[in-house]
């Protein structure tokens, strides 16, 4: 049977791209732990299955999966791992690695040699740590066999991520072999893909539904929302799953949809995990429950949707609508903590970019200034309850330090990420003048005044 080897064996992998494929049928998945040896040892212990939860509203929905054959831990077998690249069984390659597995300078986009998942492994190359050492290695023994090239698909929510990834392998790959890289080029492909299903970290409430319909103890279940959705460009170097059969979409152009998600769903998430931390509250389902953040969440959407290009069959009402319900579902427990991780890495596709088209175009860009705000308000580390909040991140110390709510310090925090299109003042004292009044009167009184 086909094969595709996946890399970053988290929650996300098991709700979406590990569903789509067991639903299309025809096709097995290797699955490669980055890090972790004891989850890919649990998962080949258990023949390679769990259970997916799906939390629909009439109650739980438990699905075996049974589409994974073996797992791998890159950290620990490197050579036994990349092996599999160069078996000729494997023809497609898909990564869930998250934004900072990527390793590239945020401005330029261009790999950052000294990015802690890229660096060791340019003075290490065959035993690679990181996602894109990795696949150049992967890559050099497949060449080394005499195969076809590969279709490697990153599923992470980062604009462009196929053509990013192409150019980042690519890089590095040339620094090792430039003939490496020219064969890379000319035989592999990269899709863009745009992913999308909401995956909360399981919880004892996971394991409890699967015990409940199966009887069995699963400590590999994962839980889901019934929705998800999954558009690739269609581009692959070799054969592919028949992924429409389970409702993906493959389309010449994924860009449109990839903002859509990014700055719609993507945006308005980050938005809502940064107010409800510093309001205190656990959970999106529960933001959504204050009437005033639920409208503020409403207006960062159509100020999302203001900067999107025209989809045909695209309705931004309806989707929109959508999404608000997705927030809401009762039945899905999506801590707010678990989305505020790593904001130094999530907020540039999701709110500066489209904040830096808008005030190119001479606007306010007001509703970005807001969630960059709340964020800013997060990294000052207290909650309007009083209660300490803990930023991860992988900036947190120096984002942390430089937090403060005047304009040198927006500028600076700012300035932490790179991101030049903020060097106005005006965006500044904006974030400022918001910062202030989160400050002074709390989020949930905040919210209440704008809207
Ligand atoms: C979330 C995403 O954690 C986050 O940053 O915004 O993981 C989101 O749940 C998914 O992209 C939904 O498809």
């Amino acid at each position: 049977m086909p094969r595709i080897l996946h890399f970053g064996l988290g929650a996300f992998h098991r709700a979406h791209q590990a569903a789509f494929t067991q639903d299309a049928g025809g096709w097995q998945i290797e699955a490669v732990s980055m890090r972790n040896p004891a989850l890919s040892d649990a998962l080949n212990a258990a023949g390679g299955r769990w259970h997916l939860v799906e939390r629909v509203p009439e109650g739980p929905r438990v699905l075996p999966m049974t589409v994974i054959v073996r797992a791998h831990c890159l950290a620990t077998d490197p050579a036994g791992t990349l092996a599999r690249m160069a078996d000729p069984e494997v023809q497609v390659v898909t990564a869930t690695v998250t934004e900072k597995g990527y390793g590239f300078h945020p401005a330029t986009r261009k790999l950052d040699v000294d990015h802690p998942s890229i660096a060791p492994d340019l003075k290490d190359p065959t035993a690679p740590t990181g996602l894109v050492g990795a696949l150049a290695e992967g890559l050099r023994l497949r060449r080394a066999a005499g195969l076809s090239g590969l279709t490697i698909i990153s599923c992470d929510n980062l604009t462009g991520n196929g053509h990013l990834l192409a150019r980042l392998v690519g890089d590095f790959a040339r620094l090792r072999d430039p003939a490496l890289a020219d064969w890379i080029a000319a035989t592999c492909t990269f899709p863009d893909s745009m992913v999308d299903r909401i995956t909360p970290a399981s919880s004892d409430a996971t394991f409890a539904a699967v015990r409940a319909a199966t009887g069995l103890d699963d400590p590999l279940a994962v839980e889901t929302e019934p929705f998800r959705q999954w558009v690739i460009e269609d581009r692959f170097a070799g054969p592919r799953p028949a992924w429409e059969k389970a409702g993906a979409l493959l389309v010449a152009d994924v860009a449109p949809y990839e903002v859509m998600k990014l700055r719609m769903l993507n945006g308005s998430h980050s938005l809502i995990a940064y107010l409800g931390a510093v309001a205190g509250l656990e959970a999106v389902r529960d933001v959504m429950a204050v009437p005033a953040f639920r409208s503020l969440v409403r207006r960062h959407m159509q100020a999302a949707a203001d900067t999107l290009p025209a989809i045909p069959g695209f309705d931004p009402a309806t989707y929109t609508a959508d999404l608000l319900r997705r927030f809401e579902n009762p039945a899905i427990r999506h801590l707010c903590l678990q989305i505020a991780t790593d904001g130094s890495q999530k907020l540039p596709p999701r709110i500066f970019a489209p904040a830096a088209e808008a005030l190119s175009q001479g606007k306010t860009a007001n509703a970005f200034a807001l969630v960059t705000a709340v964020w800013i308000r997060f990294l000052q580390g207290r909650a309007d309850t009083g209660g300490p909040i803990a930023p991860k991140d992988p900036l947190a110390d120096a984002l942390m330090l430089a937090a403060g709510s005047d304009v040198a310090a927006v500028a600076k925090v700012l300035g932490l990420l790179d991101r030049l299109p903020f060097s106005s003042e005006d965006w500044c004292s904006r974030v400022s003048g918001h910062l202030d009044a989160l400050r002074k009167m709390g989020a949930v009184a905040y919210a209440e005044a704008l809207t």
